[in-house]
Formats: structure tokens, C-alpha cells, sequence
């Protein structure tokens, strides 16, 4: 595992702790989880499933906090250290958007890529049913939107943080209009952040035989990041048991330049809900990756994730560690 080089600016202040003695797991829970309570805000019910990067000398994010009407709306936030977080108690309003497009309905499960010098904030937005909706700021105050990405119905779009071949590109999961039993993971481009196309298949559901935790739905976590090795792809897989969905997460490798072209993909999970934070909530057994931060020269990677659809959640390890884990329990 020498010489794997990863892309990406120097992070050595991203939240970090070392692997717990005697583990051998190839990533660790913080010590400390959840980072983000419930109820951080005064009207919050929940804050999971959300996105934070690097800003200025300490991070910023979009966050996904459904309030005590149970309304899923996204907010923006601080901090300094990536663990004790400043949400703006306003909802995240978004400008400049065709008003037909901009008329808020619902946003959740947001990403953000920093793509030359603007952050791309893409997540689930209601229009006529769930698609993903795009928009950019440069300084987490004014937020341009876009046209929607696709037609709905589609769930976790997560952009690339660079172009691919001259264009942006995305991975989204097309889905339904309810809690989708189905779902592969697709990846499209665009000149422009309006027109996509060039739609390819990526990853189906693993057989249940093979890889149960993933076997009903897949979908991209946060975005990816690039290595030598091919794009590393963190991602949610389902499980439908006699009680309910189950949301784990492993990892795969991406060709760099062809990433619908999967490389490798994990068979174990990398994190499954354990801890009693991800087994009990609102939505019991959820972990679920939406942002990571990583320092590409110690190769340390930190995935928020949300836990139980209730509260957010930290998880560690090292880039050609996961690379390796990665390889080695590789299912196809
Ligand atoms: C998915 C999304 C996620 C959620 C998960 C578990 O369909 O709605 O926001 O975390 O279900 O409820």
C-alpha cells in the first residue's frame, strides 16, 4: 500500500481520534458520538444526514434538520474544530432560481463539493415528488440555485469535486416516490451544471447471498474522493429484515476517468448501526454518510453520518487502509 497518492488541500485541524486499542476494524467510531444532538436548535427534532467542508480556517456545512412540525428543511452552520457546530436557526434559503423551481416544498440528505473555487450544494428536493436539486454559494451566505438535475424521482446526487473529461459529473440513485425498495447507483455529466446526460450504470444492490447489508438499495455517500488508486466511494447499502430497513455503509474504488467502472467494492460493511444512538431514534438502525474531511498526508478520513435519522455521528480510519480493506474483501 505504498505510494497510494490522495488529491485534495491539507486538512491537519479536520476532527480526529486514533483507533481504539485492540480494534482492527478498518474504521472507528468517534468516542464522543453523536457530535450534533437532536436538538441543537431550539425547534429542531433532528439533525442528521448532512454535509460539511473545509471553509475558511474551520468548516462550514448544510444540514439537514427537520423541525417539531416534522418539515425537513436544510440549515447552514460553522465551526471551528468539524465537532461542536453553530446552526443558523433560519432555514437555508436559496436564490434566483426559475420561481417554479425555487418554490420550497422539502430538502433533505444534502451534499456539498467544493469545485474550483464555489461549493455545489446538491439534495433531495421536493418537486413533484423527490429529485435533486443544485445550487452553489461561495461564501455559505447567498445560495444561487439551479434547474433540478433530473427528472423526479431521484434521491442522493453527489457530485464529483473536479470535472471529469471537461464535464461535472454526478452520481444519484434513481428511486420512488415513497421508502424505494429498489436502487442502483447512476452517474451523468453536464457542460454547464444544467443539462445532464451521458447516463451510465454504476453498482446494482449486491446479491443478498453475497452481501446482505447491501442487498435491497444502494446509494453514493459523501463525495468522492480521488486517489491513485481510482475515486474512493463511501455509500449506503439496505438491508430488508423481518423488522424493518437496515442502513449500513461500506466502500468502493471508481475508474478515474470512467467511473461508472467499478473497480472494487467492499463485501463486509465498513460501519452497521450498533450503538444504541443508531439503533434507536426516529428511524431505528440507520447510518447513514452524507460529507467526509480528509488530509490527504497522513491519509486520516472523518465520514459524518447520520444515525437513526435523529442525531450525527463521526467515524475515522486511513485512506489506504480502506483502500485495502477495499480490495481485499472486493465482491466482484
Ligand atoms: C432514506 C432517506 C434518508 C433516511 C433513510 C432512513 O430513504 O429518506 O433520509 O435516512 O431513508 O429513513
Amino acid at each position: 500500500m505504498k505510494n497510494i497518492k490522495i488529491a485534495g488541500e491539507a486538512l491537519p485541524n479536520m476532527p480526529w481520534e486514533e483507533r481504539p486499542a485492540g480494534s482492527h476494524a478498518a474504521m472507528w467510531r468517534y468516542s464522543a458520538n453523536p457530535v450534533i444532538p437532536r436538538d441543537l436548535l431550539p425547534d429542531s427534532n433532528s439533525i442528521f444526514n448532512s454535509a460539511v467542508v473545509p471553509f475558511k480556517d474551520g468548516f462550514a456545512g448544510v444540514f439537514r434538520c427537520d423541525d417539531t412540525n416534522r418539515r425537513m428543511a436544510l440549515h447552514v452552520g460553522f465551526s471551528k474544530d468539524g465537532i461542536k457546530w453553530d446552526i443558523n436557526p433560519e432555514t437555508l434559503k436559496f436564490e434566483g432560481a426559475d420561481p417554479e423551481v425555487g418554490q420550497w416544498v422539502y430538502g433533505y440528505d444534502p451534499r456539498v463539493a467544493k469545485i474550483e473555487d464555489k461549493y455545489w450544494v446538491t439534495w433531495c428536493n421536493g418537486y413533484h415528488g423527490p429529485t435533486i436539486g443544485v445550487a452553489w454559494t461561495d461564501d455559505f451566505k447567498t445560495f444561487h440555485q439551479m434547474e433540478n438535475a433530473f427528472l423526479p424521482y431521484n434521491r442522493n446526487g453527489v457530485m464529483f469535486p473536479r470535472k471529469i473529461n471537461g464535464k461535472y459529473a454526478m452520481l444519484s440513485r434513481p428511486s420512488d416516490t415513497g421508502h424505494t425498495a429498489f436502487g442502483d447507483i447512476f452517474y451523468s455529466e453536464t457542460p454547464d451544471m444544467e443539462y445532464w446526460g451521458h447516463h451510465r450504470h454504476v453498482m446494482a444492490p449486491a446479491p443478498f447471498e453475497v452481501s446482505a447489508w447491501q442487498c435491497m438499495k444502494i446509494g453514493a455517500g459523501p463525495i468522492p474522493i480521488e486517489t491513485s488508486e481510482g475515486w474512493l466511494l463511501f455509500y449506503h447499502g439496505v438491508l430488508r429484515s423481518c423488522n424493518g430497513y437496515v442502513y449500513s455503509f461500506g466502500s468502493a474504488l471508481l475508474d478515474l476517468d470512467q467511473p461508472w467502472k467499478v473497480l472494487a467494492r467492499s463485501g463486509p460493511y465498513l460501519i452497521s448501526p450498533q450503538t444504541p444512538y443508531e439503533c434507536m431514534g426516529d428511524v431505528p438502525n440507520v447510518a447513514f454518510p452524507c460529507a467526509a474531511l480528509h488530509d490527504p498526508q497522513t491519509g486520516r478520513v472523518a465520514v459524518y453520518y447520520g444515525c437513526a435519522d435523529t442525531v450525527t455521528g463521526l467515524a475515522f480510519g486511513y485512506i489506504p487502509e480502506i483502500i485495502e480493506f477495499t480490495r481485499k474483501t472486493n465482491i466482484l
